[in-house]
């Protein structure tokens, strides 16, 4: 049994799982075609509060999961009727939407070779049957903290901590992306909050903050379906993946807002300039270019206002 002072300890499990849970206990598709080691696991990964899903092939596997995205882990047999665990996995990791899915393949004593079809396949671990149950929870605990990790680096890599926008490393490499998937059609705005040192003159650098914070959650409402980012500072980058005039009416409708909202105690109103670009550019470098001289143009003519 796992000792009290191991690293997987039965505390630091039920530590772990509730951690990751947020009290809804983690859901594990357990996909066995044998009714018997199904419910073994079931039981087994039940003793830590695993909230447990099973399937009896890998086909239904795949409908599990196409249809329940709550679901974070997957410990996966090999021989099963349909589609087997192998192919199972070799299809998840095709798919984008499966990246961060914990796996676990599993298989009965007798092929050496199965672990490294399995991690090949993009598993995450394997296990051979039978296990102890000690290395079992160790190794679906140490699997799920591995995500948990990367998930958690990932966000700090390209989210910015105090809007939650994605931030300039992300604008650039997303950007990019979109460039080069589809150049002629896409539209870029600078944005930059009017006057914010003297916002920050006024009223200090924790109010400050606090607008920033506030003015990241609009634009994050704002621009739902374009790659909004914190360019630096008070200034914001938007792209679209569209021609210029549904950006230009989500920009109005946020500068709307803008206008119209008080923030805090002190009921502060601020108002933001922006410059678009949205002609075809060789670069998504010149858009951002072309896009900032327009923003700048804003200022001059008197702040508040779009320039495309
Ligand atoms: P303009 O209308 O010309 O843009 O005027 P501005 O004062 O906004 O422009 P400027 O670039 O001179 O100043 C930007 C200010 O934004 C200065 C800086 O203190 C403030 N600022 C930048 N990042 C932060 C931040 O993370 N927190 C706070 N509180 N202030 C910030
Ligand atoms: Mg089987
Ligand atoms: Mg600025
Ligand atoms: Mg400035
Ligand atoms: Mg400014």
């Amino acid at each position: 049994y796992i000792t009290k002072d191991s690293r997987y300890s039965f505390n630091h499990v039920i530590k772990v799982v509730e951690r990751l849970s947020k009290n809804q206990g983690i859901k594990v598709l357990v996909a066995e075609d044998s009714s018997t080691s199904r419910l073994f696991i079931r039981i087994l990964l039940e003793q830590y509060r695993f909230n447990v899903i099973e399937a009896e092939n890998g086909q239904e596997a795949l409908a599990k999961l196409e249809e329940d995205s709550d679901i974070r882990m997957l410990i996966t047999d090999y021989n099963m009727p349909l589609v087997n665990g192998y192919e199972l996995v070799r299809m998840l990791r095709y798919n984008a939407r499966f990246q961060d899915l914990v796996i676990i393949g599993l298989s009965a004593e007798g092929d050496n070779a199965l672990s490294a079809k399995f991690i090949k396949a993009g598993a995450n671990d394997f296990l051979k049957k039978p296990f102890y149950h000690e290395e079992f929870h160790c190794r679906v605990v140490h699997s799920l903290e591995a995500q948990e990790m990367l998930e958690t680096i990932r966000d700090l890599a390209n989210i910015d901590p105090l809007t939650k926008l994605k931030n300039r490393r992300c604008l650039f490499d997303e950007g990019e992306q979109l460039f080069s998937n589809n150049s002629s059609e896409m539209s870029v705005a600078m944005l930059d909050l009017d006057h914010f040192k003297s916002i920050n003159d006024t009223y200090g650098h924790i109010i400050g903050d606090e607008l920033l914070e506030a003015v990241g959650q609009d634009i994050r409402n704002a621009f739902p379906d374009v790659l909004a980012c914190r360019f630096g500072g008070e200034e914001f980058c938007v792209v679209a993946n569209a021609g210029g005039l549904h950006l230009h009416n989500m920009l109005e409708g946020f500068l709307d807002g803008l206008r119209s909202k008080e923030f805090t105690d002190a009921k502060i109103v601020l108002t933001c300039s922006v410059g678009m670009c949205c002609q075809p550019k060789d670069s998504f470098e010149e858009l951002i270019r072309v896009a900032d001289n327009n923003l700048y143009e804003a200022k001059r003519l008197g702040r508040d206002r779009i320039v495309s």
